[in-house]
């Protein structure tokens, strides 16, 4: 009697514990999104251009555009997403419990968050690396006069990491002033609690926005870390992972390929054999993944191409495209899209 209550507590745990468990480690997420009806992204809500909301609770930005890039591929409704703001610091923990589906935060792809917090990155969507805002009255002009500086710096973030180890690098002491948000961080700068405000430089610019009198403070040249932002799953499901990154290179293959929003409805009918197969026309990919053929075509009537979708979020914040890392390999920058074949 004792051992049948046993086994049967055993079989129940285990019966309660494998969806978790399967959650966890990242299995059968396309299924579990195709049941829920929605993708559930982490994101941003505070920095304009990447991830922000507005009053009225609508979200916008570069990571935004690739959570409804990837409910337009999986659902074929780009408006399928719950947006779940996340800090920093709390963001990787969301992830591995399966409280998202997919993280789009502004995040770094590094070793340690890949092997060791068990995430897979899918390509880079955003060459960054991080820079330094000071009072333009400051003597602050490189990284050397940072010696004795105060830094306001946010928790959790490759950037609080980086600020250490520019202080070793260099033999010099940095005070770092550390933050849970970038509003607190902002406001703290602003008010003179430190001498510089350290973040990735594509922020810096609309930080100083922001800030009381913009024209009082100056962005440093020099840049101290690579940051390479893009989409993060867990590790552990090989075909939502197939999903997130072949989302990223549609958009990226559709700019090289020259199909955009605008155009791909005609583009269909293209004789070109990558635009069909990207088109889903020809070779069936879409169901090779667990997805409809016009995958890619849902992704590129919602969001656009990539360069769509770095115009209308990036280009606002004057971060020119032209001459940078994020311009196509064909233009001198480093995107490149492996072939539809
Ligand atoms: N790319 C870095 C930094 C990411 C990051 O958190 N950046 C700031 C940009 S200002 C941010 O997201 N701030 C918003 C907030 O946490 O309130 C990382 O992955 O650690």
């Amino acid at each position: 009697m004792r051992n049948t209550f046993k086994v049967l507590a055993v079989v129940s745990l285990v019966a309660f514990l494998m969806p978790l468990m399967s959650i966890g480690q990242g299995g059968g997420t396309l299924d579990v999104v195709k049941g829920r009806g929605k993708l559930i992204c982490g994101v941003n809500n505070a920095v304009p251009g990447f991830g922000f909301v507005d009053q009225q609770g609508n979200f916008s930005g570069f990571d935004i555009d690739y959570c409804r890039a990837v409910a337009a591929a999986v659902l074929g409704d780009p408006n399928a997403v719950e947006f779940r703001p996340l800090s920093a610091a709390a963001r990787f923990t969301a992830l591995s419990t399966g409280e998202i589906d997919v993280l789009s935060r502004n995040t770094t792809w590094t070793f340690l968050r890949d092997v060791d917090l068990k995430t897979n990155f899918a390509p880079t969507t955003f060459y960054d690396g991080q820079g330094f805002m000071v009072r333009a009255s400051s003597s602050i002009n490189t990284l050397t006069d940072l010696n004795g500086a105060t830094v306001c710096v946010l928790q959790g973030t490759t950037t609080e990491q980086n600020l250490a180890d520019l202080a070793r690098r260099l033999n010099i002491t940095i005070n770092p002033l550390v933050f849970p948000d970038s509003t607190t961080r902002d406001q703290a700068y602003d008010q003179g609690r430190c001498d510089a405000l350290t973040t990735d430089a594509s922020q810096l610019a609309a930080v100083r926005t922001t800030l009381s009198n913009p024209a009082d403070h100056k962005i440093l040249a020099d840049l101290i870390s690579k940051e390479p932002l893009g989409p993060v799953v867990r590790h552990g499901d090989d075909q939502w992972l197939d999903i997130v990154t072949w989302t990223v290179f549609c958009t990226i293959a559709a700019e090289e390929l020259g199909v955009t929003s605008g155009n791909v409805g005609d583009q269909i009918s293209s004789s070109s054999p990558e635009v069909r197969r990207l088109l889903g026309v020809e070779g069936d990919f879409g169901t090779k993944f667990g997805l409809a053929n016009a995958w890619c075509v849902n992704v590129l009537k919602s969001t656009g191409n990539y360069g769509e979708i770095y115009a209308r979020n990036l280009t606002p914040l004057q971060l020119p495209r032209d001459g940078s890392l994020n311009a196509l390999y064909t233009n001198g920058g480093l995107l490149y899209s492996p072939p539809f074949r």
